[in-house]
């Protein structure tokens, strides 16, 4: 049986509005993906679904900048205080040419400051649901530490997108790379991060990419064709001591099941040579064939495949809830994975 940790809280961050090809639109990155996830558990009985912990946000500055974590609760209050409604959507960025040093003072400022796209915004609960978020990926990490073999954080909002002191992408805190960091205080010499999401984890590329003691795995569409469109090529191998512990693999629109296990294949060869005491595993579903924002051609019964694949390492593993859009399946193929996993 594997565990579950899920709360409610995420539900607050909603109604939120997104920018998608020249129009404001409902975020696809909505409360119902995860209300359906945590329904198939109960269907599938995969586990019992355990309320999360409250983790001190100490853990996230090991992986975050201090003033970016502590932006992130005043942004609600900040936006109202200066009189603004709807959504906190960022909308100017200090690309090249521009100052990135120095932090301006008002929130729309900030919010650029510290973004790099719009596509991660702010209403009343988000807050709320980050911290909630948070605290579901450092709980589910706990209970691999504690013996379990595997255990689900179904956080949500996802974090793979958020680097040290930026968000975008839907992402605010790296719960992925919070818990990879967390292992590695609790005493694991070595953490892999294993990224399956469709699209590139560039903020967890970017966090640890000078670091030998987390390894860390990208499977995603191309970059050239595709978001984030500015990190993810195949020849981004880790600077530093960091060296050839980055390892990318992009891959074209349209891509199905046989080439994109390959790419899953050479990348469990390339983390069993590496041998971490944990992995954690980056777990978008949005490579499903009817995902409505991406480009990738995985079918339902892919995704036990998945987790056949990583239960065959035979480590420790946590797995952490990231994208996926296909609401109507979402369940069905992030469940299919843990299911496979557990060799059913
Ligand atoms: C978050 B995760 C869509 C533009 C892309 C942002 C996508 C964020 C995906 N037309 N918008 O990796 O699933
Ligand atoms: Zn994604």
């Amino acid at each position: 049986m594997m565990k579950t940790v899920f709360s409610p809280l995420h539900a607050g961050h909603s109604g939120q509005m997104e920018l998608v090809a020249g129009e404001i639109v409902p975020g696809f990155e909505k409360p119902s993906r995860a209300e359906i996830i945590k329904a198939r558990v109960e269907t599938e009985k995969l586990g019992p679904i355990l309320p999360p912990e409250s983790h001190d946000v100490a853990l996230a500055k090991r992986v975050h900048r201090a003033d970016y974590i502590d932006f992130l609760p005043t942004v609600w209050e900040r936006w109202e205080a200066a009189g603004k409604t709807g959504s906190a959507i960022p909308f100017t960025w200090p690309t090249r040419g521009l100052r990135g040093d120095v932090a301006p003072r008002t929130i729309e400022a900030l919010l650029g400051f510290y973004s790099f796209d719009g596509g991660a915004s702010f209403v009343k609960g988000t807050w709320d649901a980050i911290k909630s978020s948070h605290d579901v990926g450092l709980t589910a990490a706990h209970l691999v530490k504690a013996g379990e073999r595997a255990a689900f954080a179904l956080c949500r909002p996802p974090g793979h997108h958020a680097g040290a002191a930026f968000m975008g992408g839907y992402c605010f805190i790296n719960n992925a790379a919070v818990a990879a960091q967390w292992f590695r205080d609790q005493g694991a010499a070595r953490v892999t991060v294993l990224d399956v999401d469709y699209h590139h984890g560039n903020g967890t590329q970017e966090i640890f990419y000078d670091r030998a003691d987390v390894q860390v795995i990208n499977l995603h569409g191309d970059p050239m064709t595709e978001y984030p469109f500015f990190l993810g090529h195949a020849d981004e191998r880790g600077a530093g001591p960091g060296e050839g512990f980055n390892h990318n693999y992009p891959m074209p629109f349209g891509t199905a099941w046989d080439a994109w296990s390959a790419s899953l294949d050479d990348a469990c060869e390339k983390l069993a040579a590496y041998s971490p005491d944990v992995v954690v595993v980056s777990l978008g579903v949005d490579t499903f064939e009817k995902d409505p924002i991406s480009h990738f051609k995985l079918k339902s019964a892919d995704y036990p495949k998945i987790g056949r694949r990583i239960a065959k390492l035979n480590l420790p593993t946590l797995f952490v809830m990231e994208g996926g859009y296909a609401v109507d399946e979402i369940g069905v193929n992030a469940v299919g994975v843990l299911t496979g996993f557990e060799g059913r």
